[in-house]
């Protein structure tokens, strides 16, 4: 890690540096390999946008735990970035809050890992003051009272101590962590999440940020790329940065938006555009990685959303990535990709072809 950093020193000295070895993240004691990530991430985006799916491996529209993927079944390749979903993880739970062991998707995101691939967390995280779940808005005391000094603050340690254990544990070929992107507290713009905009201050939601990394990185979790993600319903710049905890935490930026229907098209394209004409140059000014964290349509109704929307929507746009929500085994509604003989599948193949759109084999070498 600090022969990585030494080697950028250099680099910049020499005038040899460019902005992809120049690129570090947040976390000065970041792993080698989360350097690596990051820093591989930007050369990426010089080829194109990722594809990411959410739980791609582990189920799909009618299976689970079959070891294939709709998107490879219906493509013939991967995506090139998996999105992993650890709520629970904080409870000492075995599975997630989505019935996915915690073991499989460890063993997943070696996989993905070795395979060259790029991993991204989500974290749905119970709420630790009403022994309810992540969607438990009932309280607006919920941040304060687990930050230090808080009467759940023995609670929350305790929550974030099965969060780093499970953090470190994905480990690479030479036993070291796995480099994952991390992107806690999402959607905070909106009010849905116990960690939502009316349900604590300003102050205490980036207090729960710094709190958060504080601890991880005192237990030793160095192998994260942090992701900020708002909602997609802000309108300014004021909006979206008035909780950005700009304080040496954030390496990504993006949001997450969904489209509601075939109907709701227009508002869908309105709304992505005007977050990423938003987000883009904040990202420039920042120089922060834009992410498009989160989308889709559920059940995708639109045979020709993949090339009609969602491509023509972002394809001008400097993202590193952009990834679809999950296909949900077990709701046959509940899905953001196609399976085999769904309307959108051509489509998708098409979108898969583009030669800017990303899946794994494009990011391989
Ligand atoms: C939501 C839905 C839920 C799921 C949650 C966490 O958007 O897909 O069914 O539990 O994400 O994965």
């Amino acid at each position: 890690m600090k022969i990585n950093r030494l080697m950028s020193t250099l680099a910049i000295l020499s005038g040899v540096s460019s902005a992809v070895a120049d690129r570090m993240p947040a976390d000065e004691n970041a792993t080698s390999e989360a350097v690596q990530l990051l820093q591989r991430m930007e050369g990426l985006m010089e080829r194109g946008i990722m594809f990411g799916h959410q739980d791609d491996t582990v189920y799909g529209h009618d299976w689970k735990y079959d070891g294939v993927s709709d998107v490879k079944q219906v493509t013939g390749d991967y995506p090139a970035v998996f999105g992993w979903e650890l709520g629970n993880v904080e409870l000492g739970k075995d599975e997630n809050l989505d019935g996915v062991a915690f073991a499989k998707i460890r063993e997943q995101m070696e996989w993905v890992h070795a395979n060259g691939g790029i991993n991204t967390i989500s974290w749905h995280g119970a709420n630790a003051l009403t022994g309810g779940d992540t969607w438990d808005n009932s309280s607006d005391q919920v941040v304060k009272s687990i930050l230090p000094g808080g009467d759940k603050e023995a609670e929350f340690l305790d929550q974030l101590d099965h969060l780093a254990t499970f953090l470190l544990s994905p480990r690479t070929a030479d036993g070291n962590p796995v480099p994952m992107i991390f992107r806690p507290y999402h959607e905070h713009t909106g009010s849905w999440f116990w960690w939502g905009q009316r349900l604590c201050t300003k102050d205490e939601y980036i207090a729960l940020w710094e709190h958060t990394f504080v601890v991880l990185r005192s237990k030793g979790v160095h192998n994260l790329i942090v992701a900020y993600s708002a909602a997609g319903d802000f309108e300014t710049e004021e909006e979206y940065l008035e909780r950005y905890p700009d304080n040496g935490l954030i390496d990504i930026i993006g949001f997450d938006t969904y489209q509601r229907g075939v109907r709701d098209k227009d508002r869908y394209v309105a709304a992505v555009k005007r977050g990423m004409d938003i987000v883009v140059p904040i990202g420039a000014a920042k120089d922060k990685i834009v992410i498009f964290a989160e989308t889709g349509d559920e059940s995708v109704g639109d045979p020709n959303w993949w090339t009609g929307t969602l491509w023509e929507t972002i394809k001008d746009y400097p993202l590193s990535y952009v990834l679809c929500w999950r296909n949900a085994h077990d709701r046959p509604e509940h899905f953001y990709v196609p399976f085999v003989g769904q309307a959108s599948e051509g489509d998708f193949k098409k979108f898969e072809s583009k030669k800017r759109v990303l899946f794994l084999k494009d990011v391989q070498d």
